[in-house]
């Protein structure tokens, strides 16, 4: 449904929008206390911020859904296959509006199940799940009285994507939240007009402020209002027309909606690159930072969360079919957890409404694994080492333990250089059984509370050395008591 400017109900709503702090919304410096509706929420006490990241900390991994119109020419276009990204192909293969528009007015999901999605993510282990309320396209999935360019004003569908999640989300105890594009290619006031090149630094749209007023603003208000999301997940904030000042109205703005709610950090202009961790040089608005399609090379004092594709595009792309293997996504989900962050893991739905079949596999596949060795993972926090040697991370989760996980099976024995166990404790492989035996030899020297050259040999049983007499496959979590 929309509003129209005439009808007297969104003058109202528009009144109400402009209490929200951006009253010179061209982002001209002010004093960022002054910024927001009374309130500079990057002011919250650490302990604050912990309480809001509670959950998250402890979920570690999630599901990131792509899906809208590109869904449907599924990363083709007059015949060809088009390089990169599925869901940037309005941008790549430069189609003008009009056209693309077609895109969406066909775009009918009549296979799409809410519970399945759901069920789908929970029984892979993830606790929470990101889906684009609006990519780079500007297509919205759900009702906006905003906006016609949505779900359903312009597609066949008519049925709300987002509150169909939302309530199987709730049903199943998984959080939802919502990637939402700055960017977007379709809006007059914002980048529509800089076709054929959407995506550009070249241009900027002097009317950006009033998209933002009007349109931009007024769509995330409808999302936290009507939709509750426990995440905001921002992008294409890397355009010209996007202002540290604005991506700080915005912070202050959402949170002043709903308080507890995390908000990455692509917000705002601090992000760096593809590495994406919030740059220090100023304070910017972000909870957490956004390696894409990267894991940190070693840990962060900082919150961070790895999104990655399970192929090579983020939207159904009917050609890709570089899958990784369950074996590798298995091995990224303990590596970042060992480095104390989280795993966001894509999936790109059909135009039909499907999660990929190579997709659902892998998913089943990490589930499994994550059955028997999910308490090395949830809640994971840093500990004094986060690998040994190539192939094995420690994971802690703030008890008397850690976990050694081998990523891939150690053969006769394990050996590890960076842990002491507790004299006389047992070691254990998540999922089997018996204890095993193990020795421990001091290193010869313990420089600067470094352990240096300290050897712990765990031996495995003769009976593991037959695969399918394992407790799990990809990756062993060997539990070892701390002193
Ligand atoms: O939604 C998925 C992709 O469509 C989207 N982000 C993921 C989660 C994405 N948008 N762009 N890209 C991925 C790659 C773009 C990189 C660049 Fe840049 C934008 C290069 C220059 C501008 C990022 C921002 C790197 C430097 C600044």
């Amino acid at each position: 449904m929309t509003l129209s400017s005439a009808n007297p109900l969104s003058v109202v709503l528009l009144s109400m929008f402009a209490w929200a702090g951006c009253g010179s919304p061209g982002g001209d410096s002010r004093d960022p206390e002054s910024i927001g509706p009374g309130q500079d929420f990057l002011g919250e006490s650490p302990e604050a911020f912990d309480a809001r990241m509670e959950w998250w900390r402890e979920a570690r991994f999630g599901m990131f859904i792509h899906w809208g119109p590109y869904a449907v020419p599924a990363g083709e276009y007059d015949g060809e296959t088009v390089r990169g990204v599925g869901e940037w192909i309005m941008n790549t293969a430069q189609i003008p509006i009009p056209e693309y528009e077609a895109f969406a007015a066909s775009f009918d999901p009549v296979l799409f199940d809410a519970e399945e999605w759901v069920r789908i993510a929970k029984d892979a282990g993830m606790k929470y799940m990101i889906i684009t309320s609006k990519h780079h396209d500007g297509f919205g999935i759900w009702d906006s009285e905003v906006s016609d360019y949505d779900i359903m004003d312009a597609s066949p569908f008519g049925r709300d994507i987002l509150r169909e999640l939302k309530d199987a989300a709730d049903e199943a105890g998984i959080r939802l939240g919502f990637y939402h594009s700055i960017m977007d290619w379709h809006h007059p006031d914002a980048q529509g007009p800089h076709y054929p090149t959407y995506n550009t630094g070249e241009k900027s749209n002097p009317d950006f402020p009033r998209y933002v007023e009007e349109y931009l603003r007024p769509q995330v208000t409808e999302l936290v209002r009507e939709y509750d999301p426990a995440v905001l997940w921002f992008d294409g904030e890397w355009i010209p027309e996007w202002t540290h000042e604005m991506g700080l109205d915005m912070n202050n703005y959402v949170r002043s909606l709903k308080p507890e709610i995390l908000v990455n950090n692509r917000v705002d202009k601090g992000r760096q690159g593809m590495q994406g961790m919030t740059r220090t040089d100023q304070r910017y608005a972000g909870d957490f930072g956004t390696p894409e399609q990267e894991i940190l090379e070693g840990t962060s004092t900082l919150d961070w969360e790895s999104c990655m594709t399970m192929n090579d595009s983020w939207g159904y792309k009917a050609a890709d079919e570089r899958w990784k293997s369950a074996e590798t996504l298995i091995h990224n989900l303990v590596d970042i957890a060992a480095k104390g962050g989280n795993y966001l893991l894509n999936v790109g739905p059909t135009a039909e409404g499907l999660i990929p079949e190579p997709s659902v596999e892998r998913l089943a596949e990490i589930g499994e694994w994550m059955r028997v060795n999910g308490e090395a993972v949830y809640g994971s926090r840093l500990w004094d080492h986060y690998e040994d040697g190539e192939a094995v991370r420690y994971t802690f989760t703030g008890g008397a333990f850690v976990y050694a996980v081998s990523l891939g099976w150690p053969g006769e024995e394990l050996v590890l250089t960076k842990v002491e166990p507790e004299a006389g404790s047992e070691i254990n492989l998540l999922g089997y059984s018996e204890a095993l035996p193990w020795s421990y030899e001091a290193g010869p020297g313990r420089a600067g509370g470094e352990d240096t050259g300290s050897r712990l040999t765990i031996t495995l049983p003769e009976a593991l050395q037959d695969e399918a007499a394992r407790p799990c496959d990809h990756a062993f979590v060997f539990k070892i008591q701390l002193q």
